[in-house]
């Protein structure tokens, strides 16, 4: 059997159609607020977290799971791929590579590896839906690898963050990076890059940002690619965006769900991410 374990920065709970010899599932971060612990799984009230996250003014904090969580998740297969949120913002690639170090010393006849997606969200649902077809299709084990990583150079993340405090609060990017934003309505319009955010532009007012973002993503999307919106609490400006593409190129195959509790947590409330082949 095969299977892929995601951790909880992909948003999907499910495979997008039921495969009968690929597995799917997923390993949780987890988000602090106060004393309290929001666990980022299928049970997590997301609006209740943030509203939590808005209205505690002291620090919060997320963790990625540990090794024994992802070795949990995948010794019931012989051959698996852990789908990691990018190892430059979090450890959870790194526990992913402990698990594996693990799962292969106890059961050599495994199969393993972990893709560092380098990104977060609608990216990381883009690579996991093409490794279920990869893992559902006659390819060997060592060509479903090479084909989804360099599937994962054929994708991209950009993004409108409202806010980004939450980045800088636990120390993931340089307050330099966060200079400005803080600004009333400026919003921060960028891409993932090299494993961390990249601001493109920094706009006043989610109008213009909307205008800006489309363009950045008219340059280098696919014009008949899969592209995936995602929104902490924006299913509007996240529609919005989806009429925007179809406009440009009629033949996008787009769909549009809702942040996992981690990239709620990141993107905040407004934030929206959009992943898309290239
Ligand atoms: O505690 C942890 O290990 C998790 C830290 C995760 C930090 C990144 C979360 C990204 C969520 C928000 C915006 C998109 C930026 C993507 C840049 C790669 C998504």
């Amino acid at each position: 059997m095969r299977k892929i374990v995601a951790d909880s920065s992909c948003n999907r709970l499910l495979l997008p159609i039921n495969y009968e010899n690929v597995k799917y599932s997923r390993v949780p971060l987890s988000i602090t607020v106060n004393e309290t612990n929001y666990i980022d799984d299928e049970n997590l009230n997301i609006s209740k977290m943030i509203e939590h996250m808005e209205s505690f003014k002291g620090a919060s904090c997320t963790a990625c799971p540990g090794p024994g969580v992802w070795y949990e998740a995948c010794i019931d297969s012989d051959e698996i791929i852990m789908v990691s949120i990018t190892s430059v913002l979090s450890g959870s690639y790194n526990s992913a590579l402990v698990a594996k170090e693990m799962i292969e010393e106890e059961f050599p006849e495994k199969k393993i590896h972990v893709v560092d997606t380098l990104s977060a969200g609608p990216m990381n649902d883009l690579i996991v839906e093409k490794l279920a077809q990869l893992m559902d299709s006659d390819l060997s084990f060592d060509e479903i690898v090479k084909e989804i990583e360099s599937y994962k150079t054929k994708v991209k993340l950009n993004f409108i963050l409202l806010s980004i405090d939450n980045f800088i609060k636990n120390g993931r990017v340089s307050k330099i990076v966060g200079l400005a934003v803080n600004t009333l309505n400026i919003n921060i319009v960028g891409e993932a890059k090299e494993g961390t955010l990249n601001t493109l532009h920094k706009v006043r007012g989610f109008k213009k940002s909307l205008v800006t973002l489309i363009e950045d993503i008219k340059q280098n999307c696919l014009e008949n690619g899969k592209v995936i919106i995602s929104h902490s609490f924006n299913e509007e400006g996240a529609l919005k965006i989806k009429d925007l593409l179809l406009n440009e190129f009629n033949n996008l195959k787009i769909k549009v769900e809702e942040c996992s509790g981690l990239c709620s947590y990141y993107a905040e409330r407004g934030g929206i991410l959009i992943g898309y082949e290239i």
